[in-house]
């Protein structure tokens, strides 16, 4: 194997394992955000992808209201704006 073949495999090796690394740290900080699959499902289609999960990571919880209602307040951790309010019926 040639010095440019060995590089260009460290290097892709390299970036594989960051990019693993990535996902695994996103994966850990959703899961110790302790949202339950049902509350994953942020575009609320029934499904969860795992781009869902992995937003978890980058939603936080709090209370919030609507009408009156004391509801549950989904929001991006980033910009503060709701991704959903749960009210209760
Ligand atoms: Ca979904």
């Amino acid at each position: 194997m040639s010095a440019v073949k060995r590089i260009s495999l460290v290097i892709s090796a390299s970036l594989l394992v960051l990019l693993v690394l990535y996902g695994v740290s996103r994966y850990v900080v959703s899961w110790e955000n302790n949202y339950s699959w049902n509350e994953m499902d942020w575009n609320q289609d029934g499904t969860n992808t795992l781009s869902e999960v992995l937003e978890a990571s980058d939603v936080g919880r709090r209370a919030g209201s609507k009408g009156g209602k004391h509801c549950i307040e989904y929001y991006s951790l980033k910009d503060g704006l709701t991704v959903r309010m749960e009210c209760p019926k």
